[in-house]
């Protein structure tokens, strides 16, 4: 029986890559006096990896053997992501994005029928208490039973291991929770931990492959939408 739902953050509760992430790390490539300007294009390139400093370590493989990397490239690349974090904090408090539609609705229905409401994501936690307070309020941190995200398991999605570690936390079955997913790599990772999954597909991944979610949705924002995932109509 359906009694938790586990939210990813990044493109699922909002659409944070293109407006938020991407223009934090490009201020903080400026602020380092870096060369470096991740077009809304190469950002799609560069989503085929997960977490920020990562995603860096990525571009400088793939894109820049030019650059002269420091000895010190772990340092450096969190220096640049500490800073990343910074700015896209900020933009978050400024309240430059919204949540998707129909997520507040879902996450008050759910909140009201009792059902356990959990994160599992690679972004910082900074990043998601930022988005939380900013679209929701302070208190709405404490709904989430567990908040797992970033750097608290070594591997980032598609493995498994985030999902893993907030199906520990909680103490509950893969098969009592449904996820929510925006991408492939996201399904994968659930899917791996034996999640079943809904996936809400954004600009970034749209085209991309999602085998095994239960239902591929361009949004949550249709008006029985709420009901239609808390009784299991969707289908699992
Ligand atoms: C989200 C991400 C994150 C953000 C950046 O993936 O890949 O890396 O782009 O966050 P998912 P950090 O939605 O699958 O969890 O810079 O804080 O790592
Ligand atoms: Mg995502």
């Amino acid at each position: 029986k359906l009694q938790a739902l586990i939210f990813d953050v990044d493109g699922t509760l909002a659409d944070t890559e293109r407006d938020g992430h991407r223009v934090a790390f490009n201020r903080a490539f400026a602020e380092a006096g870096l060369d470096w300007d991740w077009t809304v294009e190469l950002y799609g390139e560069l989503l085929a990896v997960t977490g920020g400093k990562e995603r860096m370590k990525f571009y400088l493989d793939k894109y820049r053997s030019d650059f002269q990397r420091p000895n010190n490239l772990d340092e450096f690349i969190a220096g640049l992501h500490k800073a990343k974090t910074k700015h896209y904090t900020q933009l978050l408090s400024e309240g430059s994005i919204p949540l998707r539609p129909g997520v507040k609705r879902l996450l008050d229905e759910a909140r009201a029928q009792g059902f356990r409401l959990a994160i599992a994501t690679t972004t910082t936690p900074a990043n998601v208490t930022a988005l939380l307070e900013s679209t929701l309020g302070h208190e709405s941190i404490a709904w989430f039973d567990v908040i797992a995200a970033g750097d608290i398991v070594p591997a980032k999605k598609p493995a498994p291991d985030i999902y893993f570690y907030a199906l520990e936390q909680m103490q509950i079955a893969p098969q009592d929770c449904i996820a929510f997913e925006d991408s492939h790599n996201g399904l994968i990772s659930a899917d791996k931990a034996n999640l079943k999954t809904i996936v809400t597909i954004n600009d970034y991944t749209k085209d991309q492959d999602f085998p095994g979610a239960v239902v591929v949705l361009d949004h949550l924002g249709d008006p029985g939408m709420p009901f239609t995932v808390l009784s299991g109509e969707v289908g699992w």
